[in-house]
């Protein structure tokens, strides 16, 4: 089964703007250098810093992963400097500025920030026998800065690449602004995943073996693990990250590795790469060789073969509706006066779905399975919460109370406000439950244009209204109540699935580790609460959020 994760948005902040990518390589610098180098939090803080320049990626394509640079393929290589990774179809120029290849814009977007390179021959890059010394150790105290010895000492080993790449790279304060960088660190981020596997293997904790004394006068205060990790400006959540966090074993729910190609598997079927059969390794093949070979270097890009591979997107601060709290709200003069033209472009003719969550709390005069009525009295017990158990008067009608099977018959409507679309689905509640929870989905209109608007609605068979609830600003971390009224927008990444299906799956985690899936109620764009109270279901009594 394939995982399909809703991707929902982490806004750009205005300290981000308008160069998100200078923006972050600012971070590299200043007091943030003495964060992230010369100690324990090396590993960890970089590895903070690669998910938020991934998470902003995604931003423009969901899809984006940073590939890693495994370096130890151009070490091998007789002429390193020659490699095609410095070709148009990878990194561009090795040399000066990046006036070809990939970002050979940038001298023009910001001359300010540009980079240059001097690549450096004859010096270390990643060794196979550093990064096994790396990977017999099972503790971070002995691969990291100050207490690792000499032939495991990870961040040092980092080093030979900033040295090799020259120029701006071998600047610590301006380093990330070369774009090499990141695949540099996602290179070392997937070396130490592999020490973080063997280490659970080992059955060490991983997210709290941070080798913090502060005993050590060796160990700088600024890697203090509950000490900030410096993105203060970077926006909710990453400006609450501290150091400790980059340990966190949350990571590895959000990025796996592909493994380093290798002779067995044809270096990945990779045309830029060959088999050394004297080492049974894979090395990078140069320039000259690959157009020796009839491969366009000079304006095609190059596939990568091996990369990080993201499982999860990032959910954690988001907006679901653009909120509408009644009728009057949406603008009614672009409904009257759009063109059938307009109306083409608002909107295409298929269907998009979104899921939704139905919580219901069984009616009080329910007729059956009276014994485990939630009202006024206890369970086993245990006295109910009175906030869910006690508010308002219960709504009932005869018809409802004379069908056993109606109140657990939820309706769910969708219609278009500024478009003709409508559709309808029922969800089943479980009425043996005093409050009880279904997931449905509903179908939309696939939008075309900025966004369009879709009124949703939610009652049971008797018509009692459920009230509806999302996500918008200011706090966009609950759930609120609101009319119903919301845009479907086209904004990246989508609110919607483009079937049924995946809208059903997009809530669900789905562990490629063998662990059991599981609903995230985070991912719901739509909430209704069915508790059937006399009350004006939007008014002032209205109850908290489910
Ligand atoms: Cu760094």
């Amino acid at each position: 089964m394939t995982c399909f994760v809703v991707n929902y948005i982490v806004r750009i902040p205005q300290s981000l703007r308008p160069n998100v990518y200078d923006a972050l390589a600012a971070f590299h610098q200043g007091a943030n250098v003495q964060r992230a180098h010369f100690g324990p939090a090396f590993p960890g803080w970089h590895r903070l810093y690669l998910w938020i320049l991934e998470t902003f990626l995604r931003q423009q394509d969901p899809q984006v992963t940073i590939p890693y640079w495994a370096s130890h393929l151009d070490g091998e290589m007789t002429t390193p400097t020659s490699s095609v990774l410095f070709s148009d179809a990878f990194f561009g120029p090795g040399f000066g500025l990046p006036i070809t290849g990939p970002f050979r814009t940038w001298p023009q977007i910001n001359p300010n920030t540009v980079f240059t390179r001097n690549l450096a021959a004859g010096t270390q890059l990643f060794t196979v026998a550093g990064i096994n010394a790396i990977l017999r150790r099972r503790r971070n105290r002995d691969i990291l800065v100050p207490t690792a010895p000499a032939d495991s000492n990870f961040e040092l080993q980092h080093g030979g690449a900033h040295v090799f790449i020259g120029g701006t790279m071998n600047n610590l304060n301006a380093a990330a602004r070369d774009p090499i960088f990141f695949s540099h660190h996602a290179f070392v981020d997937q070396i130490w995943e592999r020490f973080r596997l063997n280490q659970r293997a080992a059955g060490i904790p991983t997210a709290t073996d941070y080798p913090w004394d502060p005993n050590d006068p060796r160990i700088r205060a600024s890697h203090n693990p509950n000490l900030t990790a410096g993105f203060s400006t970077v926006g909710s959540p990453f400006n609450s990250f501290r150091q400790i966090d980059g340990f966190s074993d949350d990571f590895f729910q959000l990025v796996q590795y592909e493994q380093v190609p290798s002779c067995a598997t044809g270096c990945a079927g990779s045309r830029y790469l060959r088999c050394n059969t004297a080492t049974n390794r894979c090395v990078s093949r140069s320039t000259a060789e690959v157009r020796a070979a009839g491969i366009n270097v000079d304006t095609q890009p190059g596939l990568i073969p091996a990369g990080r591979k993201k499982r999860q997107a990032v959910q954690r601060n988001y907006e679901v509706c653009d909120r509408n709290w009644f009728l009057h709200d949406v603008n009614v003069n672009s409904m009257s006066l759009a063109s059938p033209e307009d109306l083409r472009n608002t909107y295409t003719n298929s269907w998009s779905y979104i899921p939704v969550k139905i919580i219901t709390k069984r009616p009080t005069d329910y007729i059956d399975f009276q014994k485990f009525s939630a009202y006024g009295s206890h369970v086993n017990g245990v006295n109910k919460q009175p906030e869910l158990t006690q508010f308002g008067t219960q709504k009932s009608y005869e018809y409802c109370r004379d069908h056993m099977d109606a109140p657990g018959k939820i309706r769910i409507v969708a219609y278009g406000l500024n478009h003709d679309a409508y559709s309808e689905e029922y969800v089943i509640s479980d009425n043996r439950l005093a409050v009880s929870e279904s997931i449905g989905v509903i179908a939309v209109k696939t939008p075309t244009l900025a966004s369009s608007d879709v009124m949703v609605a939610a009652f049971d068979i008797c018509g009692r209204v459920c009230r509806p609830y999302c996500k918008f600003e200011p706090d966009t971390t609950h759930n609120h109540v609101f009319a119903g009224a919301f845009k479907v927008s086209t904004e990246s990444p989508s609110m919607y699935s483009s079937s049924y299906s995946d809208a059903l799956l997009s809530i669900w985690e789905t562990p490629t580790d063998g662990a059991c899936p599981s609903v995230n109620n985070n991912l719901f764009p739509l909430i209704f609460f069915c508790e059937y109270t006399d009350h004006w279901i939007w008014g002032p009594n209205t109850s908290p959020a489910p």
